[in-house]
């Protein structure tokens, strides 16, 4: 029999490639949308090889809503449920906190719950993540670093991920997080900072904009493919044992290393395009992310296959094709 999978956030970066991997796997997904007024083919363009695939289902819930969640479960007794909905931009969780922590954290917790009370043989991965560290600047970040979180979104992020290491010892749920740095694609939000240089490089070079305004070009972070992260995650719910892993590359980068490579290859100067915006800063910043992902590999068998050079320029090529498409 199929195996049915819950993933909550399929609309965003990870959601998306996920989906497409279990399906590739004989799963029927059960991925969830929050209802808004706007359009809903903006929503669910990152779904488009798996929207109309009978393997896929769209269900709406609200992750701060726990009879949705509870819902979902009940309905679909899934076998594996990946809780990737989130709030995820850690600039904007300084200005919604609340709402921040609500989704995040109590999102998590209603799973977790609902899992426990109906279908307690279900697997659950949560979408922790290297903002933890925070600032502690011990690097590289691997499993025995101590968390250090410095913004509202860490904060629920590790509540969350605590809850899931409790449930797992108090109750035996099959429950892991996978402590994951940095992933991006042609599929990532555009206002994180790869995807608005890319977006931005390309516009530039076609004449369509101008200037590109970023904030903090020092801050380092260990930037993967989300493609190959989501394939983390699957792994850890096929290994024999619950666990905690953290998935990285294990390479370092400022954001002003990504920006002079996209934009040389572009062929652009970044004096002529780039403004510092102190807009773009936060109140505090997390500066160095470099992850250790031993235990994955050792454990897991898990090896990362894009590096830095071949992500920024697939997302650099993605965008210049959409945006002469539109031309
Ligand atoms: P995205 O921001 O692309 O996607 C987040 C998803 O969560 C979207 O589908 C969003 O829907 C949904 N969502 C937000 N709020 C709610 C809510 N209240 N109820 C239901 N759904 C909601 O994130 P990514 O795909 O990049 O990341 C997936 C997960 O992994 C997130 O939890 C993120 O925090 C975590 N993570 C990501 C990393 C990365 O580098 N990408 C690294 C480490 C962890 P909507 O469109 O309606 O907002
Ligand atoms: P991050 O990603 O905060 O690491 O969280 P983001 O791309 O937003 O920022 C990375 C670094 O770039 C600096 N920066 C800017 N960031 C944005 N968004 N916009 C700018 O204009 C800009 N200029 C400089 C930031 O200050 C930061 O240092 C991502 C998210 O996916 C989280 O959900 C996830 O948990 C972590 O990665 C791991």
């Amino acid at each position: 029999m199929k195996k049915t999978a819950i993933i909550t956030g399929v609309t965003g970066q990870d959601g998306a490639y996920l989906s497409e991997l279990l399906i590739d796997k004989g799963y029927k997904v059960v991925g969830t949308y929050r209802r808004t007024v706007s359009d809903f083919s903006n929503k669910t363009q990152n779904l488009e090889n798996v929207i109309t695939d009978n393997n896929f289902i769209l269900e709406n819930a609200d992750m701060t809503d726990s009879a949705s969640i509870y819902r979902l479960i009940s309905t679909h007794q899934p076998d594996e449920y990946y809780n990737l909905a989130a709030q995820s931009h850690v600039g904007e969780s300084f200005r919604t906190p609340v709402s921040t922590t609500e989704i995040n954290l109590m999102g998590c917790l209603y799973a977790l719950e609902a899992i426990r009370l109906q279908k307690p043989n279900c697997k659950f991965y949560q979408a922790s993540t290297s903002e933890m560290f925070g600032d502690n600047l011990r690097c590289p970040q691997g499993m025995e670093t101590r968390f250090s979180p410095v913004s509202p979104y860490a904060c629920a992020k590790l509540a969350a991920h605590h809850m899931v290491g409790t449930y797992r010892k108090s109750y035996g749920i099959f429950a892991c997080s996978g402590i994951l740095f940095n992933h991006e694609s042609p599929r990532r939000g555009e206002n994180f900072v790869t995807r608005k240089i890319t977006k931005a490089a390309a516009k530039i070079k076609l004449g369509l904009q101008d200037e590109l305004r970023l904030g903090n070009l020092s801050a380092e972070r260990d930037w993967g493919h989300a493609e190959d992260f989501v394939r983390g995650m699957w792994m850890m719910l096929q290994h024999k044992k619950a666990d905690d892993y953290v998935l990285a590359t294990g390479q370092t980068n400022s954001v002003e290393k990504f920006l002079q490579y996209v934009f040389d290859y572009a062929g652009l100067d970044i004096k002529k395009h780039v403004i510092i915006d102190p807009k773009f800063y936060r109140p505090c910043e997390v500066p160095k992310l470099w992850g250790d992902p031993g235990k994955a590999m050792t454990v897991l068998g898990w090896v990362p296959e894009y590096d830095f050079e071949t992500l920024a320029l697939e997302m650099y090529e993605s965008d210049l094709e959409n945006e002469r498409s539109k031309m």
